[in-house]
């Protein structure tokens, strides 16, 4: 993760934590004043898949403890980022972190809707980079299965990843890139970008990271405007019903030539699917 996103994500966490409106980093677009960025209001019950991971002990009730989005792609076993779980962005080592959760089917934070998993198995990427974000996949087991919630994952070469593929991404995040955090879920449509498309907005360096299509795929719009933020990190972009990418990193949000930068699945499937319990 370049520096840039690592004092965004950590304005995101003190504003979580101190539930102050600490709208502060680089100028972003205030494109809309709707969500994920310029998305609109979504249902888990029409994406079953779409998690959130709380922390009641770090994060406080209020949102039921959100910081990250998922996915959920067998019945114990749900995908999310692994930069969630640096200990910079949990402001705690994650090791003594007890109430880890799975929420499901919950679209609304300030509710009761759904049900609380606990999480009994946390696997990081080893090869998980911090400071490029490469291989940025955590892998969750859950104490009890959430069945028939399951997204299935795009394999390397699927038609999901092909430049102009419609995709969306959904979450629990910042809606006007101002720290904004929703309560409810939202979901944002987006295309998927060439690799070219990609290295040419990221191509590394002092003021931005460097996209690297190996663990890599991004989407966006040209004009930007509709894109994930803090917030949403770990959570599903979808398209041709199937998983694609997880949130990861980018440059502000909804930004145009700024596009959303998500963890290529394909090129973590077996990571996945070895770590599948059923
Ligand atoms: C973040 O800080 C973050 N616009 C997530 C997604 C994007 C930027 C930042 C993509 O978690």
């Amino acid at each position: 993760m370049n520096t840039f996103t690592r004092a965004l994500t950590a304005t995101l966490v003190s504003s979580l934590a101190l539930t102050a409106v600490a709208a502060v980093g680089p100028p972003v677009a205030h494109a809309m004043d709707r969500s994920v960025i310029g998305g609109d209001a979504a249902r888990t019950a029409d994406h079953p898949w779409v998690v959130a991971v709380g922390s009641r002990q770090l994060f406080g009730s209020a949102r039921s403890g959100q910081f990250c989005g998922a996915a959920v792609v067998s019945a114990r076993t749900v995908v999310t980022a692994a930069h969630c779980f640096d200990r910079q962005i949990l402001g705690a080592d994650p090791d003594r972190v007890r109430d880890f959760r799975v929420i499901a089917g919950r679209d609304d934070l300030r509710g009761e809707q759904g049900r609380e998993v606990a999480v009994s198995d946390i696997w990081v990427n080893p090869r998980y980079d911090r400071r490029t974000n490469a291989g940025d996949l955590a892998v969750l087991t859950l104490a009890k299965p959430l069945p028939g919630a399951a997204v299935p994952l795009a394999g390397a070469g699927d038609a999901a990843y092909g430049a102009g593929q419609s995709a969306s991404v959904y979450g629990w995040g910042d809606t006007g890139g101002d720290g904004s955090y929703a309560s409810s879920l939202h979901s944002s449509r987006v295309r998927v970008l060439k690799d070219r498309e990609c290295a040419t907005a990221y191509p590394g360096g002092a003021a931005a990271g460097r996209f690297r299509a190996e663990t890599m795929v991004c989407a966006g719009l040209p004009e930007g405007g509709r894109d994930a933020c803090q917030g949403d990190s770990g959570g599903p972009l979808v398209a041709g019903g199937k998983l694609i990418g997880l949130v990861s990193w980018g440059s502000g949000c909804g930004v145009a030539g700024q596009p959303g930068v998500y963890t290529r699945i394909s090129a973590l499937e077996k990571e996945i699917t070895g770590r599948m319990r059923d």
